[in-house]
């Protein structure tokens, strides 16, 4: 169509040419003008009508230069050229990604032959038919635009080629990543391992730690009578009623034991002395290191206080259930703070042994039968009440516990006074400390006292 423009357009020009040199003959001027005129307006007429159809039928050009968009979400194109038309063309992003520069080339080509032979053609047009220049230059210019946004197309292809080689570089970074922490994490396993297996043999250990501690338990458990409460049978099965039952049954260690007197079913703890003249003593009274106030009442008396292995009164009902139930007999060890020691033995003894109800009686006291190195300081107490220094029993118009600072079967006062104050040795004051007259006076406190009783040997023969 181009072509066929170019051609009638140089022979309009050569026509144009002729219409000069034929006006010498005069009679065949008006003939050759007319033909001239008809010739020039058939040329006009002609190149009107072919330049009405060549913009008639000129290509359908787009009212604009084609759209090109990159796409952010729509579909999965990554760009979506549209043209004139309403066609779309969308360019995908392909694992392979087809090398589209070549047809990007040829396409740029074919533009820019297209657009020279125009720019050729609008030199030729120009100053004959203005408005067809400005329609032909109008589609220069979009295909110049046309041009340029192709060429744009192609970077938009090259950057996204680049893009992918980049997303190849940070695949390749990401699957090393990947790498080193399924690395870290089998080393952390490793570790997790290591750490169960130190967990696990702390745990053996703790077994065999708690096993060793059981053993030790039950061999303790077994030694236990030597320091142990628990309630302790005779080698014939029934319950010891005091130490000498213990010892019977084959105990041989002093300590603390559960002992049940025929009239005290429910038992209490006591002392046993397992190793002084032959064993078997249920101890009933001792003082040691003033560590405990023996300066109480009545109630304390009768229930007894202090520690068992320690300072401590064992109870007139204790020792009353104890005595009434057998002939018992008494021993007293003594000693002073230069370490001498001595005793005093009572083959008889025994408190309310004659009461009907020993509390309301006094607890009155049994002694007889003297033996030992100390002398004998508790015999002229014979059948006297127990007196606190909130219960007087006593002879004296005082009341002897609260003036000698004890408590005591006192009559008009003591030969002896073993509950006395804890006065360590000589004291200036009078009869009031841990007394035993025969042996050291009135004015010396003893270091050590300790009253015990057992069944009389007649007893058990
Ligand atoms: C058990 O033995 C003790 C001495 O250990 C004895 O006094 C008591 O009578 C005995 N009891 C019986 C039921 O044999
Ligand atoms: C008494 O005996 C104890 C140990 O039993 C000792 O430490 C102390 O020195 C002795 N005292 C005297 C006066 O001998
Ligand atoms: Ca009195």
């Amino acid at each position: 169509m181009v072509n066929d423009l170019w051609k009638i357009m140089n022979s309009a020009s050569e026509l144009g040419d002729g219409s000069q040199h034929k006006s010498k003959s005069t009679c065949s001027y008006l003939l050759w003008t007319t033909l001239l005129f008809v010739i020039v307006l058939l040329a006009v007429t002609v190149t009107g009508t072919v330049l009405f159809m060549n913009n008639y039928h000129a290509p359908p050009m787009p009212d604009g230069p084609p759209l090109i968009r990159t796409n952010q979400g729509e579909g999965n194109a990554l760009v979506t050229v549209e043209r004139g038309d309403g066609s779309r063309v969308n360019i995908f992003i392909d694992p392979n990604c087809p090398d589209y520069g070549k047809n990007f080339l040829r396409l740029e080509g074919a533009h820019t032959s297209l657009l020279h032979s125009l720019t050729d053609h609008d030199s030729d047009l120009k100053g004959q038919k203005g408005q067809d220049n400005v329609l032909l230059v109008n589609l220069a210019e979009q295909l110049g635009t046309m041009s340029v946004h192709a060429s744009q197309l192609k970077r938009d292809y090259d950057s996204l080629r680049r893009g992918q080689g980049n997303l190849g570089q940070e695949l390749n970074v990401l699957q090393t990543e990947q790498g080193r922490l399924i690395q870290l994490l089998s080393e952390s396993q490793v570790n997790m391992v290591k750490v169960v297996n130190s967990v696990n043999e702390a745990l053996s250990s703790l077994q065999k730690e708690t096993g060793s501690i059981k053993n030790r338990l039950k061999a303790d458990l077994q030694r236990a009578p030597t320091r142990g409460a628990r309630p302790k049978t005779c080698a014939n099965g029934s319950r010891p009623r005091d130490c000498s039952d213990i010892y019977a049954s084959g105990q041989r260690e002093d300590g603390t034991y559960s002992i049940f007197p025929t009239h005290h079913p429910s038992g209490f703890q006591a002392f046993c002395d397992m190793t002084t003249d032959g064993g078997g003593w249920t101890v009933i009274q001792r003082r040691e290191d003033g560590s405990i106030s023996f300066f109480r009442g009545w109630d304390a008396y009768r229930n007894g206080f202090g520690k068992i292995t320690g300072e401590h009164w064992l109870g007139l009902r204790q020792i009353n259930t104890l005595t009434i139930q057998a002939n018992y007999e008494l021993r007293i060890d003594l000693e002073d703070f230069e370490n001498n020691t001595a005793f005093a033995q009572y083959g008889t003894f025994g408190v309310g042994l004659l009461s009907v109800d020993p509390n309301d009686d006094g607890y009155p006291l049994t002694i007889a039968d003297y033996s030992g190195t100390a002398g004998d300081s508790l015999m002229k107490h014979n059948g006297m009440k127990f007196t606190t220094m909130d219960q007087d029993n006593d002879h004296s118009e005082n009341n002897c516990a609260s003036f000698y600072h004890g408590a005591w079967w006192y009559r008009n006062c003591h030969t002896s006074n073993l509950n006395g104050k804890y006065l360590n040795g000589q004291h200036t004051s009078y009869a009031d400390g841990i007394e035993w007259s025969s042996w050291t006076g009135w004015q010396y406190s003893l270091k050590f006292s300790e009253m015990k009783i057992r069944p009389t040997k007649k007893e058990t023969k």
